[in-house]
């Protein structure tokens, strides 16, 4: 749920329909709003994603996590560390880390993260300033860490088949999904693509 691409006004409607389509987390993303903007975002998606099940993780804001009792919290290369992360939202938050390189994806593993986005796989205009990792790299860093890999960056509907190929096994879709027509029968439409490839 990145707030670059939905209205305030609209991410309770968009989260209805994404978890209608059967996405199995929501991430709020917000680049450039103020945190008090930020915190009415996630209270709102936090009432609609826990009557389903799914886990709500805040990106770059631990604060929030506290306030609004958020299941996961999300951090970049530049930001705390996960450590100091912990000791703001306690031990039974999640706590995931962006990673741009298989090696910064190994230092994520050994500093305690929960999980990691790994990305981006394709050039993306959600995150224009950083070279893309390409395919080749998805099986060596599955082959490299033991905990969940989030593929990211650049795909869609089209180009997931390739990615779920090059072995990805959790992928995210950001502009792919909230730019669709129906965001409910895209989701949908990904996550038959999932379980198949967990089926063969
Ligand atoms: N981190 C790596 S790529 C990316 C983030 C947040 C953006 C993903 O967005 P999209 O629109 O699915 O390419
Ligand atoms: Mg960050």
């Amino acid at each position: 749920m990145d707030l670059g691409y939905v209205d305030s006004l609209e991410i309770k409607k968009v989260a209805k329909q994404m978890v209608d389509g059967g996405v199995d987390l929501i991430q709020l993303r917000a680049k450039a709003h103020p945190s008090a903007e930020i915190a009415t975002a996630a209270a709102e998606l936090h009432c609609i994603t826990v009557e389903r099940d799914v886990p709500l993780i805040i990106n770059d804001h631990p604060e929030i996590v506290r306030i609004v009792s958020a299941e996961g919290v999300h951090v970049g290369q530049d930001d705390l560390a996960i450590s100091e992360v912990r000791e703001i939202v306690g031990p039974d938050c999640m706590v995931g880390k962006s990673t741009h390189s298989v090696d910064q994806a190994i230092r994520a593993f050994y500093e305690g993260a929960d999980y990691i986005g790994f990305g981006p796989i394709f050039a993306t205009p959600t995150k224009p300033d950083y070279r893309p990792i390409g395919l080749d790299e998805i099986r060596r860093v599955h082959e490299a860490i033991r905990i969940p890999v989030f593929c990211i960056g650049g795909i869609k509907l089209d180009n997931l088949p390739e990615v779920l190929e090059a072995g990805a096994r959790r992928i995210v879709i950001v502009s792919g999904l909230l730019q669709a027509a129906d965001i409910a029968s895209y989701a949908r439409s990904a996550k038959e693509f999932l379980n198949r490839k967990s089926k063969s």
